[in-house]
């Protein structure tokens, strides 16, 4: 039997090769398509028979090809330029399908051959890939495809994780139930395996673990007349690694970035103290951290991501510039550290220049606060990693000694500059520089002293970021910028909303798909068209269909696509307040109930999101929405003019059917606290109004779309600051009691009631959520913005009932989420990137100076550091 005879034995190589034979015999993938057509019945015969599962496997591989031979192209192309390497900890890339048709010029073949059913089956067919969870996650993917179009060198670093984050599933309670995410049974054949990542030498790129540091003492030399110490990392567990490669394609598929995911080389097998954790590196995003192993689970996964990353950037400039030679490691490499998950790529890239490549500790600080950059997410404190001393100290004993020689070098330049101010206010600012305290070991202080700059998400936060979160590195002089977040328009517009692209198009052509900001000018005229206007609420009804079909098959509740849907969906937090959206439900349903004739909109209310497993009150919360949503949606008084449901296991995928079908996007956070926000652009490009707080990025969008059309409400920045002062009696007098709250305070004694005294301790048990708040308890202050909330939905209910004035608000908002695209934030990232390399020379390394304890003779010593 030939090979090909064999390899087509079964469906789904029988169908890639027929497919690959006419591809391969054709030079136009339109003679491709007739020669297909021709040998007909054979291919539509195999197609006919084979299962969504056949075709996705048959097709993968033949885009696969298609974009791998583009990547070798791309990386000749980029070959001796500078680079920017993205370290992320999550990928929240997406579907891979429609991206990989589409750049490798399959897509309108393999249309022609399925049909539009089944090629939206096909799209539809795999999980989203596991590698990603939320806000930052989705932010890198949205900028590694935006620096693909823009033809930039970038790759992106990251980790494998089999598991994914969690596959959410909702138990018989409400409750959510977390499975393992079963995405690599589809998703794996989108990475391309290297499995022995070598070095400029050759030699294995490996991560080191634990071990100890042995010390020792050089004699004098004409270049260090008093000798000097060495300090050695020793007896170390080697872990051998490999990468996962994923393809990231411009829309033309002519560049192609890789997105490379490390994993422990399979088969790796110790009995060293660190093996657990080491071999649980590949499991799972964000592992429980509520325990000392879970702690020492997430710093090996961010060592081993950190490490490996800084040794292929080191790579690449040393096959350049040759072993050694890496004073100058700005002009190949720029590495942006997405958060501080990869910020022990600092420590990491220090120890190899100054232990390994010999480099003075003066000029390998220089040449890190060069090459790195970071961006800080999240003013949350317990998202601020810090690590305890011991427990870091123990997995890497020399990377402590350095962030220790690191915060000498910080204290002594800050108090120099303390003692030179004779204001004398700047000591006051002291103890928040510190990198190492009671706390821990501060990763976000060290990431913003010991970087070329650092930036926050939007303009409130990068505002607060210096002022609140780095007040004292900011007097010192360290840099502080702004890069609002983008988004993809090929994901969040192209791809979630065909029909909103295709309406656009044939409106004002097809521009904006290379500059979403054309859109913003462009379509204003059309605000007063009616014609226009009509069409666009067309296209949202028929998205409606979609989510109505969705929302059946999971929830089986049966909505109305004339009804109003406003949309919650993100992570569930306390900071951001789904709490406030539910007890606005709540008041809607009782409202409802008292004044059954009032004329309103009917109204969907969605959420969705995943809760971090150890997180209780957020997981409370999804249990309460579901309870809620069952009480509504079975409520026959009710019946269609208000239905509630969570959506389970939220993803890129879904919510692109979110964006493209919400009339309201609810961005509720309490003001000061999201950093930026993308779902609150991807909802505003595709045509939502928003009812939101003065935070994060919507204080830009409301901006651009103007505050009369956009639906703030709450208390901003400040003011959240004056009122978490209150006390809470003050409080409860302001917020809760009286007249002025009945609203409020109906809807958390309904819910106080009724949860009490359901028979399901599961649920009596959330009676806390509501009663906390009548008590004055509310951290949070969803009392506090409660009233202001209801009143803007209201007003948004109203505009609702008039079609034609609502679709000018969603083209309005159309044109303000014009202005948040990934292209325009990452050029402007890669302006700073590029221009690294142009900066003065090394400063040089300082005179040796005597040590206190100066001995002449060289001495060999060994120490085991304390691990107490
Ligand atoms: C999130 C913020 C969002 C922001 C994204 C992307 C983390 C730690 N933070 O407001 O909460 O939009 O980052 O910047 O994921």
């Amino acid at each position: 039997m030939s090979s090909d005879a064999l390899l087509a034995s079964d469906p789904v190589s029988q169908l890639s090769l027929a497919i690959e034979k006419s591809l391969g015999k054709k030079d136009s993938l339109k003679a491709a398509a007739e020669d297909i057509t021709s040998q007909q019945p054979s291919i539509q015969e195999l197609i006919s028979r084979a299962t969504t599962q056949d075709l996705y496997f048959a097709l993968a591989p033949l885009a696969l090809k298609r974009l791998l031979a583009a990547k070798e192209e791309t990386q000749e192309r980029f070959a001796g330029r500078k680079h920017a390497f993205y370290l992320s900890m999550e990928w929240l890339m997406g579907p891979q399908m429609d991206t990989a048709l589409v750049a490798s010029g399959l897509f309108e073949l393999i249309q022609k051959l399925l049909g539009d059913e089944r090629l939206q089956q096909l799209l539809s067919f795999a999980r989203d890939l596991g590698i990603g969870n939320g806000g930052l996650g989705r932010l890198a993917a949205c900028y590694i495809e935006a620096a693909a179009q823009q033809d930039l060198p970038e790759k992106g670093y990251g980790l494998w994780f089999k598991k994914g984050f969690l596959y959410q599933k909702i138990g018989a309670h409400g409750q959510q139930i977390e499975e393992d995410d079963p995405w690599l049974e589809t998703g794996g054949i989108w990475a391309i395996t290297q499995s022995h990542p070598v070095d400029a030498q050759n030699k294995p790129i490996m991560v080191r673990f634990g071990g100890r540091i042995e010390v020792e003492h050089q004699p004098p030399s004409p270049e260090h007349p008093y000798g000097f110490e060495v300090h050695k990392w020793v007896d170390t567990l080697d872990v051998p690694t490999m990468l996962h490669n994923l393809l990231v394609p411009s829309d033309d598929g002519k560049t192609v970035l890789p997105l490379g995911l490390w994993a422990v080389t399979p088969g790796f097998d110790s009995q060293h103290y660190l093996a657990g954790p080491v071999n649980r590196i590949n499991d799972r995003l964000y592992p429980d951290e509520s325990t000392r192993e879970g702690k020492k689970q997430r710093l090996v996964q961010e060592f081993f991501l950190s490490s490996a990353s800084v040794q292929a950037t080191i790579t690449y400039h040393e096959k350049i510039f040759g072993i050694g030679h890496l004073e100058n490691l700005d002009e190949t490499a720029a590495m942006q550290l997405n958060d501080t998950h990869p910020a022990l790529a600092i420590p990491e890239l220090i120890r190899i220049l100054h232990d390994e490549r010999g480099m003075g500790w003066k000029k390998a600080t220089q040449v890190v606060r060069k090459v790195c950059f970071y961006t800080n997410h999240t003013l949350a404190p317990e998202a601020l990693e810090k690590w305890d001393r011991n427990l870091f100290a123990e997995i890497l004993p020399r990377h402590m000694e350095i962030i220790e020689g690191l915060n000498n070098d910080l204290m002594q330049e800050f108090d120099a500059k303390a003692n030179a101010d004779t204001s004398g206010d700047l000591w006051t600012l002291r103890d928040g520089v510190k990198l190492i305290d009671n706390e821990g070991v501060h990763m976000a202080r060290m990431s913003a002293a010991f970087t070329k700059m650092t930036n926050g998400v939007s303009k409130l936060h990068s505002e607060l970021v210096k002022k609140t979160l780095f007040p004292g590195l900011a007097a010192m002089g360290r840099t502080f910028w702004n890069v609002t977040n983008g988004i993809s328009p090929r994901r969040w517009l192209q791809l979630a909303n065909p029909r909103l692209s295709h309406l656009l198009t044939e409106t004002v052509g097809d521009e904006w798909k290379n500059d979403l900001g054309t859109l913003v000018e462009k379509l204003e005229p059309f605000q007063e068209d009616n014609v226009f206007l009509t069409k666009l609420n067309a296209v949202k009804k028929k998205n409606k269909k979609a989510l109505a079909a969705l929302i059946l098959q999971e929830n089986g509740v049966v909505i109305d696509t004339d009804a109003l849907i406003a949309c919650h969906t993100k992570r569930l937090h306390e900071y951001k307040r789904q709490a406030l959206t539910l007890f606005v439900t709540v008041a809607q349903y009782l409202d409802i109930l008292a004044h059954p004739d009032k004329e309103r909109p009917k109204l969907v209310n969605l959420f969705a999101g995943k809760a971090a497993p150890s997180y209780k009150y957020a997981k409370d919360c999804i249990t309460l929405i579901n309870w809620l949503g069952n009480k509504i949606n079975n409520d026959p008084i009710i019946g269609d003019k208000l239905k509630t449901v969570f959506v389970s296991d939220n993803s890129v995928s879904r919510t692109q059917t979110f964006v493209s079908a919400s009339d309201i996007s609810e961005q509720t956070s309490m003001a000061g606290m999201e950093a930026s926000g993308t779902g609150n652009m991807k909802y505003s490009l595709n045509g939502s109004l928003t009812v939101g707080t003065e935070d994060g990025a919507n204080i830009e969008i409301g901006a651009y779309a103007g505050s009369d059309h956009f639906f703030f409400f709450g208390l901003n920045e400040r003011e959240v600051e004056v009122i978490k002062t209150l006390s809470p009696e003050e409080y409860k007098r302001r917020y809760v009691e009286g007249d002025d709250n009945a609203r409020l305070r109906g809807a958390l004694e309904y819910l106080s009631q009724n949860l009490a005294c359901d028979s399901d301790p599961e649920i009596s048990r959330l009676a806390y959520m509501a009663n906390n708040i009548l008590a004055g308890k509310d951290k949070w202050l969803v009392a506090a913005d409660f009233n202001d909330c209801w009143d803007k939905h209201e007003q948004a209910h109203a505009l609702y009932l008039k079609p034609l004035a609502w679709a000018k608000e969603a083209l309005i908002n159309i044109r303000a989420g014009a202005k948040f695209s990934a292209i325009g934030s990452v050029m402007q990232y890669y302006e700073q990137w590029t221009k690294a390399s142009h900066d003065a020379a090394l400063e040089p390394e300082p005179a040796p100076q005597p040590p206190a304890d100066y001995v002449q003779s060289p001495v060999v010593e060994s120490q085991q550091l304390s691990l107490a």
